[in-house]
């Protein structure tokens, strides 16, 4: 339901579309759904944003130096561009990092060429080899990552040749990658980029035998907040050994590893599913879509795995685990519950925490009434089980390819075709359901929702809490809502596994229930404003 009592969300839609111009207006309807279960609906998503529109998206380079390659921790990276560009992706999203054996962790520095008119002009490669011969000779890392940032791909600085050159030079891995900030519609390009250099590069490089008895790696997790810890004390607590992160506190030499797992667990599959579908092809390893999100989530994820591995110890283990930590965590979040239930929230994020956290708020006792993400593609909003040829979505480039290649010595058949049949027929490996079909009756999903239109919500629909980033939490707050960034967890976490859910009830409660929303007066509540109609036919 739409919990705003008096608000048909169709009429909604229209009348937040109609502060438009014609054309934008139709557009902009494709991106608007009102949830109707008994229908197949479909959404317009993964397209570009209208100029002039203020979305919430990132860029490519945000995609692929920002999100997969930047948490991880034991590589220098190097962004050549203008310092900006590093700048603002330093430190900024609270991937945290423990540094190994080795004692390196690079993510406290910020490396750039920082690229001046000079270099746009002249060309930036000279100072790009001498970046590169800097970090190595100060830092002495086993590998360095280079990030084309926007000027780089115009002046058409060549950065796979310095790469090559360097990497002879220097004797250690280099990985270069063409990720310039207007590539693609969102952050979505720069994913796919970092999966296939990764898996190209990185992975399958060291055939080193893994100590645990039941090796998974987790991909789609980046640790923002501390979030892959608390996964991995749990796993541990049941016995699973996890051989890599991909990569949140992520480190170099267990990615090349990664293809010794036996189970690929996919937390966000927007960023990452690209890497699972490589690996499986690859190598042979059946991939599971998890939600570590709620402690519902976390409790059926962990089952997912135990019913993977059909071996009684380890599911008596995870049993026992899960019995406690239910327990515990259930009785830690009563007290919050008691105080947030029958609220209501909106979920405005990325590629999957749209999703992903409407478990928790249901854990809570809360209601969600209007989700959206900000770049993922249909197959996240519709499910891939469900509408089948939407599969072609994981668009990993070159998985053709890769099931001619694949060397059949390192493709291990970790399960008889039969066993992965049943699996998959039982839900365990490969599926997930998407967005739209886990949302209630008449509740609103919005693809890649503007500023305009996030006002007008706040306006009709008063919601309790709005959970975003930090490009619109000052404005939802202006109107009086408490705005959780569901990004970077506004300085706290880990929100992740059954822990996390209750750090995550406490922290949602002191700010729903704080009194001073109710003492907040805006400006436009007690003065005049001047109104203007937004573009023109
Ligand atoms: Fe995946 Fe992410 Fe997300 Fe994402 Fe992101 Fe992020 Fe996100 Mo910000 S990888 S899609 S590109 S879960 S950085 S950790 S919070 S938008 S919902
Ligand atoms: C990015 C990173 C971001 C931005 C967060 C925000 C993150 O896409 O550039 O808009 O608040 O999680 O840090 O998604």
């Amino acid at each position: 339901m739409s919990k705003a009592p008096g608000v048909d969300p169709e009429e909604f839609i229209k009348e937040v579309t109609d502060l438009y111009p014609t054309k934008v207006a139709k557009k902009r309807q494709k991106h608007f759904i009102v949830r109707r279960p008994d229908e197949e609906q479909a959404i317009e998503a993964n397209v570009r944003t209208i100029p002039g529109i203020i979305t919430q998206r990132g860029c490519c380079y945000a995609g692929c130096k920002g999100v997969v390659i930047g948490p991880v921790g034991d590589m220098v990276h190097i962004v050549h561009g203008p310092i900006g560009c590093a700048f603002y992706a330093w430190n900024t999203r609270r991937n945290l990092f423990t540094p190994r054996e080795d004692g390196k962790n690079y993510l406290p520095y910020c490396f750039s060429t920082d690229m001046q008119d000079e270099d746009v002009i002249f060309g930036g490669e000279k100072k790009l080899k001498q970046a590169i011969k800097e970090a190595h000779e100060i830092f002495k890392p086993k590998a360095i990552s280079v990030h084309a940032t926007c000027p780089v791909g115009l002046i058409g600085d060549d950065i796979q040749s310095v790469a090559r050159q360097m990497k002879e030079e220097l004797g250690v891995e280099i990985l270069a990658f063409n990720c310039e900030g207007y590539k693609g519609v969102s952050q979505s390009g720069g994913h796919h980029i970092a999966n296939n250099k990764l898996f190209d590069q990185v992975v399958g490089t060291d055939d080193t035998e893994p100590e645990g008895k039941f090796n998974i790696n987790i991909l789609g997790e980046y640790n923002i907040g501390g979030d892959a810890w608390e996964i991995e004390r749990v796993l541990h607590r049941c016995g699973i050994n996890v051989i890599s992160t991909f990569s949140g506190d992520g480190s170099y030499d267990e990615m090349k590893r990664s293809h010794m797992a036996d189970l690929n667990l996919v937390m966000c599959h927007r960023s990452i599913n690209y890497m699972a579908e490589m690996m499986e092809t690859g190598f042979g390893i059946p991939w599971a879509k998890v939600n570590f999100i709620g402690i519902h989530a976390m409790a059926k994820s962990l089952r997912k795995i135990a019913r993977f591995f059909e071996n009684e110890e380890l599911t008596v283990a995870m049993e026992t685990v899960i019995a406690e930590e239910v327990a515990e965590a259930e009785a830690a979040i009563a007290p919050y519950r008691e105080r947030l239930k029958g609220k209501t929230v909106m979920l405005f994020v990325g590629g999957s925490r749209a999703h992903h956290y409407q478990e928790v708020f249901k854990d809570l006792g809360m209601q969600t009434i209007v989700s959206g993400y900000e770049f993922a593609h249909r197959d996240d909003y519709e499910g891939r089980q469900v509408i089948p040829e939407l599969k072609v979505d994981a668009d990993s480039r070159n998985i053709e390819e890769l099931k001619v290649q694949a060397d059949p010595d390192r493709f291990r058949a970790r399960k008889s075709t039969e066993a992965l049949e049943k699996l998959k027929a039982e839900k365990v490996i490969d599926y997930y359901e998407g967005l739209i079909p886990d949302m209630g009756n008449g509740t609103l999903v919005i693809d890649d929702l503007s500023h305009v239109e996030l006002e007008k919500l706040i306006e009709k629909f008063k919601p309790d809490m709005i959970c975003s980033g930090i490009k619109d939490k000052y404005i939802i707050e202006k109107f009086g809502v408490p705005s959780k960034q569901l990004h970077n967890y506004d300085y706290s976490g880990p929100y992740a596994g059954f822990r996390g859910a209750v750090n995550f009830a406490r922290d949602v409660d002191m700010m729903i229930n704080n009194p001073a929303w109710k003492l907040l007066k805006t400006p436009w509540e007690t003065q005049p404003i001047l109104k203007a109609k937004l573009g023109s036919e």
